[in-house]
């Protein structure tokens, strides 16, 4: 049956499900307090990239079973899907979960489903959601119907996995999980399971959290296939074979709105028994400085190198800067004064200066791998070692062809893997540094 359905929010994972909604014969109204962002929908684009979304987007808007606006409207139901970013200590900010419940609360009519999708700490559905909706003296769970319903989605496939992801449904009471359980089969095709809210808050924050402590341990193996001098990709692909293990990937950090995140929200809930969660979370959070000392090796011998960094988003073939751990490797660069350059063609504009490729690597003595958008594999190293000054690769992410750019004169280096690892080379990063220093100093008797 037809729904009046109204998203606040219109961001990665607000604009996808609001649209996927409207494309399933609904009324949607997607609310977002950015007039920028609301306008660039209404005109039928997107302001952020995700594959397909454009076109559905599109067309939803042609139809006109899509529309954004900065105010919300009257409505069946209601989805929150705003940010929950950290808080300065590490704990969860639900400003905008609580500012999104107060807007709708004088929307609100008798029969109402409100859906919270946006990841919240445990408890804060019963805790602060609820009684915010009380307070427009509707019955909660009689009159207004509660769930969270975690979104859980992963950006770069994020309409397939809508579509094609079983999904948790935590309703404050039955009454209200089969609501909405309901309502998602508008366009849902996999299992939906049926919860209470608290169960689904950490259904969603558990998830994240078996990934980022994956991953820690593959980074932490990382660090000591330096000692044992091993290829870690290659060892961490072997352990693999076996049936029961699947140890992730090692990189320069773990980014993004999610993982880099969601562990502290139960950090947070219990700080003295989370000890795995939160040294997982530091490990990772370790791995940007990790980098920057194995480049600083590769670079031994060079006065004031130029690095070329090649891909700054928190993971391949997206635009999403958020939590970048390549934005760390970067600004570490910059604050010593090394000469660099950034190319990254899923991003139009950002806080640095973005050149083209050519650009990138003229003159540069290393380039640095620092995500795995497809489109690297593409690079010919023909093409870019005679514009480049030294042919040094060092790759984060074990993505390219060592073979064909060892081939075109490159010296390739991956992370985490040290089976030529030379202990001499250690001394090399002061000499390297001295060189940053001298331009640096220079620099400042220049400008005085
Ligand atoms: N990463 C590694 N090694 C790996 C895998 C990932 O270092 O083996 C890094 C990535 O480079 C990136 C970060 O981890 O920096 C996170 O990337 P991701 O692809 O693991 O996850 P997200 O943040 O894009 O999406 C996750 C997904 N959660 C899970 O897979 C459990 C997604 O399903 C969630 O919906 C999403 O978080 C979310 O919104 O919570």
């Amino acid at each position: 049956m037809k729904k009046k359905v109204c998203v606040m929010g219109l961001g990665y994972i607000g604009l996808p499900t609001a649209t996927m909604f409207a494309v399933s014969g609904h009324e949607v109204v997607g609310v977002d307090i950015e007039e920028k962002v609301v306008k660039t929908i209404n005109e039928g684009r997107i302001h952020i990239e995700e594959p397909g979304l454009a076109e559905m987007v599109k067309g939803a808007v042609m139809e006109e079973n899509l529309l954004a606006s900065t105010e919300p409207e009257e409505a069946d139901v209601f989805i929150i899907a705003v940010p929950t970013p950290l808080t300065e200590d590490n704990g969860a900010n639900l400003d905008y979960v609580k500012s999104a419940t107060e807007t709708i609360r004088p929307y609100l009519k008798k029969g109402d489903l409100v859906i919270v999708e946006s990841t919240i700490a445990p408890r804060t559905t019963e805790d602060i959601v609820v009684p915010e909706l009380a307070k427009s003296g509707l019955e909660i769970g009689r009159e207004i119907y509660v769930a969270h319903c975690p979104e859980r989605v992963l950006p770069g496939k994020i309409i397939h996995e809508l579509v094609h992801n079983n999904r948790v449904i935590g309703g404050i009471n039955e009454a209200s999980a089969l609501k909405a359980r309901k309502l998602y089969t508008s366009f849902v095709q996999a299992e939906m399971y049926i919860t209470d809210a608290t169960t689904a808050e950490m259904v969603k924050l558990m998830e994240n959290t078996y990934r980022d402590v994956n991953i820690a341990l593959a980074n932490e193996l990382a660090k000591i296939s330096e000692k044992v001098k091993i290829d870690i990709w290659e060892a961490i692909k072997l352990a693999n074979k076996h049936p029961r293990v699947n140890i992730h990937q090692p990189g320069p950090g773990v980014g993004g709105h999610c993982l880099a995140i969601d562990p502290w929200f139960i950090v947070e809930s219990a700080p003295k028994e989370a000890k795995m969660i939160n040294l997982s979370r530091n490990i990772n959070d370790s791995m940007p400085q990790f980098t920057i000392r194995n480049v600083k090796e590769k670079l031994f011998g060079i006065a004031n190198p130029k690095i070329a960094i090649l891909g700054i988003t928190y993971k391949g073939n997206v635009d999403d800067l958020r939590e970048s751990p390549v934005l760390e490797i970067i600004d570490h660069f910059q604050e010593e004064d090394v000469d660099l350059s950034i190319y990254d063609p899923h991003v139009d504009e950002c806080q640095y200066n973005l050149v083209e490729l050519e650009e990138a690597v003229k003159d540069a003595d290393c380039i640095i791998i620092g995500t795995d958008h497809k489109a690297f594999k593409e690079i010919d190293p023909a093409k870019i070692a005679d514009l480049m000054r030294n042919q040094i690769l060092f790759d984060t992410k074990n993505l390219l062809d060592y073979d064909w750019w060892q081939e075109k004169g490159f010296k390739t280096y991956k992370l985490g893997d040290y089976s030529d690892y030379d202990w001499q080379k250690e001394y090399g990063i002061k000499e390297v540094m001295k060189g940053h220093k001298e331009v640096a100093a220079t620099k400042e008797a220049a400008s005085n």
